[in-house]
């Protein structure tokens, strides 16, 4: 007969790999590695925040990378939610990643492999160290039954993308997958009105923070408008607990403009982001990696000031993001 200490031992590992509230699309659960604080707040209904990692391998550099992501996680914890850092391990999907875990993805850098949904499959059976995008972020989260995740900026339709068909996965991600993403918008560096017309279509509810007009990352505004908008977390939880109650599918993308402190101006932004993206299609730099190019090019034209201004809007949206967690565990008490 078993021991009760391995009992114990037993039921916590099948907690970890079978939390209750997983949603429909839970097939693969059983192949995911959910870290006990993070299993534990899933069991209790308590507020749990997805965070993805290509921002920390691809979306800048080393030490910076490894700070960011450990403030953010504190931020998160601050506000009383846990945070769920996903990647993949050693072929391994994993929710919630230990400090070694973290050094480790923010060591490899983009020896890591950039992983959207496409490419799960093959980082899994290669036993691979994948990077998960938010479209392979709010899959695994999506899996293990959390529903927000709080990211910098999403991909969406690269410029020209009428004619190259460069459209993130995000988008797709964001109709079929129901998670609510809470980004400071979409960069200038993609086609912003066709982003947001492909959202529409791919019937993606797009709400702004505190705001009606549709945010461009390092600036506060993009002249777009959007058809929600929504002032306190309360909100944002309430549309987030209809979505699910109504069964919809679909995800939902939360735009938090940068703080007005860190909003770069925007003409110098402009005319270095018209650089970087001369230079892309001078060095004939396309698909996945036209991200990680155009990131690190505006990085270094603007002398580091387009980092501290995504390091700071992450920051913010960790805070927002977290404080939508708690209102929505509120919500179901
Ligand atoms: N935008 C940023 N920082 C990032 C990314 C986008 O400001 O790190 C990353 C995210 O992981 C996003 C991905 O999901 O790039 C989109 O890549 P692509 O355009 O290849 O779909
Ligand atoms: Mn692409």
């Amino acid at each position: 007969m078993a021991s009760s200490s391995s009992l114990s031992r037993l039921s916590n590992l099948c907690r970890h790999f079978n939390p209750s509230k997983s949603s429909d699309n839970n097939k693969g659960v059983g192949l995911i590695k959910v870290s006990p604080e993070v299993s534990e707040a899933l069991s209790n209904g308590g507020p749990v925040v997805a965070l993805e990692s290509t921002i920390i391998s691809h979306g800048m550099p080393y030490p910076k990378n490894l700070e960011t992501a450990k403030e953010v996680e504190a931020i998160v914890r601050g506000k009383g939610a846990v945070p769920a850092t996903i990647a993949i391990l050693d072929g391994i999907p994993c929710v919630g990643l230990s400090v070694v875990e973290l050094e480790r993805l923010a060591n490899l850098g983009t020896q890591a492999q950039k992983t959207a949904r496409r490419d799960i499959a093959h980082v899994v059976a290669s036993k691979g160290n994948g990077a998960t995008t938010v479209s392979a972020t709010m899959l695994i989260a999506s899996m293990v039954g959390i529903s927000v995740f709080v990211t910098g900026g999403i991909g969406g339709v690269h410029r020209h993308g009428e004619n190259t068909m460069d459209i993130s996965s995000d988008l797709t991600e964001l109709g079929r997958t129901p998670v609510a993403v809470i980004s400071a918008g979409v960069k200038s560096i993609l086609d912003i009105p066709r982003t947001l017309e492909y959202l529409e279509t791919q019937g993606v509810c797009v709400a702004a923070y505190k705001t009606n007009e549709f945010p461009a990352f390092f600036t506060r505004t993009s002249g777009c408008k959007v058809p929600c908008r929504v002032d306190t977390a309360e909100e944002c939880a309430r549309l987030i607990d209809a979505n699910m109650k109504l069964g919809l599918g679909t995800g939902i993308l939360i735009a938090v403009p940068i703080p007005q402190e860190h909003e770069a101006s925007g003409s110098l932004i402009d005319s270095v982001i018209q650089r970087a993206l001369k230079e892309a299609r001078d060095k004939n730099i396309t698909g996945n990696a036209e991200t990680p190019f155009l990131l690190a090019r505006v990085n270094e034209l603007t002398g580091g000031a387009s980092l501290s201004s995504n390091i700071a809007l992450v920051k913010n949206n960790a805070l927002v993001g977290a404080e939508i967690a708690v209102a929505l565990s509120h919500l179901s008490d």
